[in-house]
């Protein structure tokens, strides 16, 4: 085991694995602490659509082709309400980019199998991790693991353990900033053994609330509908999902869902939090230990591949030159584009959901700003080039 590496870091969720492989790439050493085992990682259901950026950077790393092979190509979404289908058609609006759909966890496996075929250090299972010494410059990862408490000396710290890590909480509360909003619903997300209901995603707001339909596979389907936070597994037998599917989705013309077993159900909370700055002394935040987005815009994976990208140029540029310039502007660089995608998953999830308060005109500005969307080719331009990702430099 070794005592001192060139950076440290804390997850193996997309943040940590793709700064983790891009230093790789770039002759720089990491190391990389998991609490988790390999086999739980790998099996994290999340997200499932990834940007056109985050593509070609891990084609770019050499670490799409799986991707490339598996993956589904959309060049457009559906938005569905009272009871029309209207298609955004993004290949066309945005010169010709499209999104993947592809499971994290596959991305996941990916990368975790290039780090292990490149020799790459990942200690799964390991506990009490703690980040030290953050304004010197020479700070050090703790940890125990295999019963052993071992002190690991970093150049820098890449804090990648997401919205319920310690990185975040290891900075001095006074030097952070925290922004957040919280959304009065959340998700309750199936996955079903059935053929695809759609050749591409479908974004319904209907007045019992907010449903998507995606996929995973020609025989695994991922569909959401918007539920009450609290709400339980337990009381959604596979019979009432499909009945509460089929009236969220309903169009004049009759569309139903194609049912299937349910194999997976999860509820997931929803909330909007970005803590500024993104870096403290030698840690640096990648990824929702910095930021969490409401999933509506399937936002949140591709913001911490962009995170880890820009935090990998600027580390790699200190090794090569010696320059700090790109590490002190890190967190101002990662920021214009996490408000960007914040305020987008806010737009996207404040136009598509039922808000409890059954405030009538906010519904009625809801159906508005849907109906300027899909008849406004200005309208429709700005929410496809939001979608498919603005540019990660
Ligand atoms: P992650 O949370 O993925 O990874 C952090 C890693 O750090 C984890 O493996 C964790 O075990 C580890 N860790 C935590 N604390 C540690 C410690 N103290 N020591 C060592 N390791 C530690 N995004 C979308 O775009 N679309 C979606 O549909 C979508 N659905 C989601 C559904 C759910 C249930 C959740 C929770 C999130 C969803 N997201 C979605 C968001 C999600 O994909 C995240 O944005 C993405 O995983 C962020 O990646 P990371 O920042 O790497 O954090
Ligand atoms: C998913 O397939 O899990 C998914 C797709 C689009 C979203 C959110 C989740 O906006």
């Amino acid at each position: 085991m070794k005592h001192h590496t060139q950076v440290g870091i804390v997850g193996a969720g997309p943040a940590g694995l793709i700064l983790s492989h891009l230093l790789h790439l770039a002759g720089v050493e990491s190391v990389v602490l998991e609490r988790r085992t390999r086999a739980e990682v790998e099996q994290t259901i999340r997200a499932g659509v990834l940007e056109q950026g985050t593509v070609d950077l891990l084609t770019a790393m050499g670490v799409g082709e799986r991707l490339a092979r598996e993956g589904f190509v959309h060049r457009g979404i559906y938005l569905r309400f009272n009871g029309v289908t209207h298609r955004i058609p993004l290949h066309d609006l945005t010169g010709g980019k499209t999104v993947t759909v592809y499971a994290q966890h596959e991305v996941i496996k990916d990368l975790i199998a290039a780090r292990l075929a490149a020799r790459g250090q990942i200690y799964f299972g390991v506990s009490d991790v703690t980040l030290n010494a953050l304004d010197s410059d020479r700070p050090f990862l703790q940890f125990s693991r295999k019963g052993e408490v071992i002190k690991l000396a970093c150049d820098f710290i890449g804090g990648c353990d997401g919205a319920q890590g310690i990185s975040r909480n290891s900075i001095p509360s006074g030097a952070l900033t925290s922004y957040e909003r919280l959304y009065p619903f959340g998700w309750f997300g199936i996955l079903t053994d059935a053929p695809p209901s759609s050749d591409e995603l479908i974004y319904a707001l209907h007045d019992r609330g907010f449903a998507l339909v995606s996929t995973r596979s020609p025989t695994v389907q991922r569909l959401y509908f918007q539920c009450d936070p609290t709400d339980k597994i337990e009381n959604w037998p596979d019979d009432r999902i499909w009945e509460e599917f089929r009236l969220r989705l309903a169009t004049d013309d009759g569309w139903a869902p194609k049912e299937g077993p349910i194999t997976q159900k999860v509820v997931v909370g929803m909330r909007s939090l970005v803590t500024e700055p993104m870096q403290y002394g030698r840690v640096f935040l990648a990824g929702d230990s910095a930021h969490v987005v409401p999933p509506t815009g399937a936002k949140g994976l591709n913001l911490a591949v962009a995170d880890a990208n820009v935090l990998a140029k600027a580390i790699i540029a200190y090794y090569k030159s010696g320059s700090k310039a790109l590490l002190e502007s890190y967190s101002e660089t990662a920021l214009r584009r996490v408000w960007k995608a914040t305020r987008f998953s806010w737009w996207m999830t404040s136009m598509m959901h039922r808000f409890p308060d059954g405030d009538a005109f906010k519904h009625r500005l809801q159906l508005a700003e849907l109906d300027y969307v899909t008849r406004s080719r200005a309208g429709e331009t700005s929410l496809a080039e939001n979608y498919v990702g603005l540019p990660m430099d």
